[in-house]
């Protein structure tokens, strides 16, 4: 067992499991260890402790946030520099670092990497390559070495039947975007020394904004290789570096300029949701009178405007200076799929895009009803589309309203806007939002401009005949 503390960026003691808490899960002589120390001391010597997010992947390092003391995410397996983009995208400061075995990068999460790297994503890759997956056994991974026996592979890992071992920092040397590529070995002390000066600059890289830096290094799996751990370094020496080997493929850090201050500057407060609304100036409507948020549920099938009713109804609030998010769900047919949306409105953050207890379902078909119904909270209100629907709530601690929609909408020669005429109905029911701000949000919601007018009159209608009911 190593221990591994040599660097305030990591923990004094380790939580993982009961007995000495200063030993790692690691086995004796496994690279993990001894590159997780190098990368703790070049964070402390960046000075960037409290900006680092680690992201530990699924593998034998999956423990990595018993260690490192700085903020910490548990990807699923593959899946770090995805979960690394959309990090570094909306926290521009924080320093991102993924820290993948070959099973994770190479194997399951082949397509993030690429994507990430040909995006020139600005954060430090760490790929471990030990030619196994450790984790699970030591079965054959994508790095595997031809001829070389493991769980998977008990007569040797065959070219026609396997593939020969992936070369990643080969493969995305081949790309545009990338700063830094190269390959490094945690072996005799003198590649040691080179790993270590290699983690600090694929770090230092991403605190200068550079951008897209990957240190492929190759690490000891003593267990699955079935060696001491002295053995297993040799074997990286004389071996895996013949088939991988050591060496820069890229180094841009002196030529690139550093990313702008904002990669994604409208991505930020009310601009935001203008930008998910696809464009366009909302209207300005008195602060609604709502207390507490309101989680509504549109469901039906593909054809009755349940995610474009959906947008004019997240619209409308947005214009009553209300909160919202906007959440649909929806098949695969482009048409006659099932079809639903939930638009939660808040006058604070909205705690949750997904609800579990809905105040009010707008049920627009018959299934939608039967499957939805029990969302509704007691005292809540469900609308039913009476042309559609022929059987009443089982329901009987709420509100049930009636509305003829598809029929309606169908006269107005706009089938496609029977979830709007019950959103109006439920607008004019529950007087949290005005027809107003509904009608002022149309233009936002419609791809088709030249059908506001008509939309505008199915409401107006759709209200008049609720009136005099
Ligand atoms: C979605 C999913 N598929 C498969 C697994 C099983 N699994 C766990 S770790 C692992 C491979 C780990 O190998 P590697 O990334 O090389 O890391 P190492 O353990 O060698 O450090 C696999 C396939 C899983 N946990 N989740
Ligand atoms: S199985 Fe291999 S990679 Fe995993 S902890 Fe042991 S030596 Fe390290």
């Amino acid at each position: 067992m190593e221990q591994i503390k040599t660097s305030d960026v990591l923990y004094e003691e380790f939580f993982r499991k009961d007995g000495d808490k200063k030993i790692t899960h690691y086995c004796p002589g496994c690279g993990h260890g001894t590159i997780q120390k190098m990368i703790a001391q070049a964070i402390e010597d960046l000075g960037i402790q409290d900006r680092v997010v680690f992201l530990s992947p699924v593998g034998c390092s999956v423990f990595s946030y018993y260690y490192f003391d700085t903020g910490n995410i548990q990807c699923s397996h593959g899946r770090a520099p995805a979960v690394g983009t959309a990090f570094k995208r909306v926290h521009e400061d924080s320093i991102v670092i993924s820290y993948q075995g070959d099973g994770d990068l190479a194997g399951i999460g082949t397509a993030e990497i690429i994507h990430a790297a040909n995006r020139g994503e600005n954060m430090s890759v760490f790929f471990i390559n030990n030619a196994t997956y450790g984790m699970t056994g030591g079965q054959m991974a994508p790095t595997t070495l031809l001829e070389e026996k493991t769980l998977t592979s008990p007569f040797g890992r065959d070219r026609k039947r396997d593939g020969a071992p992936i070369k990643m920092a080969e493969m995305i040397a081949t790309l545009d975007e990338p700063v830094l590529v190269s390959r490094v070995a945690v072996s005799s002390t003198k590649e040691m020394l080179k790993t270590k000066k290699m983690i600090y600059k694929a770090l230092k890289n991403q605190v200068d904004n550079l951008g897209f830096s990957f240190v492929e290094i190759l690490s000891a799996c003593p267990t699955s290789w079935h060696v001491s751990p002295v053995e297993a370094r040799v074997h990286i020496d004389e071996t895996l570096s013949t088939v991988f080997p050591l060496g820069t493929f890229v180094d841009k850090a002196d030529t690139v300029l550093p990313y702008g201050p904002s990669l994604f500057p409208f991505l930020s407060g009310e601009d935001f949701l203008v930008a998910i609304v696809e464009g366009g100036e909302l209207a300005e409507c008195e602060q609604a009178p709502l207390k507490d948020e309101l989680a509504i549920m549109v469901a039906g099938f593909g054809g009755q405007g349940v995610l474009s009713g959906g947008v004019s109804l997240a619209n409308a609030a947005i214009a009553h200076q209300l909160q919202v998010s906007w959440l649909p769900s929806y098949g695969p047919e482009m048409r006659g799929g099932k079809a639903s949306v939930t638009v939660v409105m808040s006058p604070d953050e909205v705690s949750s895009p997904l609800a579990e207890d809905i105040d009010c379902l707008i049920a627009l078909n018959s299934p939608s009803l039967t499957a939805y119904e029990h969302m509704v909270k007691p005292s809540g209100t469900i609308l039913v589309n009476s042309s559609l629907i022929d059987h009443e709530p089982e329901r009987d601690d709420v509100t049930v309203h009636h509305v003829p929609a598809s029929d309606l909408a169908k006269e107005a020669g706009l089938p496609q806007a029977t979830a709007l005429v019950m959103i109006s109905a439920y607008i004019h029911y529950s007087q949290v939002l005005t027809i107003d701000s509904l009608i002022e949000s149309l233009h936002l919601g419609l791809k088709k401009k030249s059908l506001i007018g008509k939309n505008r009159e199915l409401i107006l209608k759709t209200v008049e005949i609720l009136v005099s009911k």
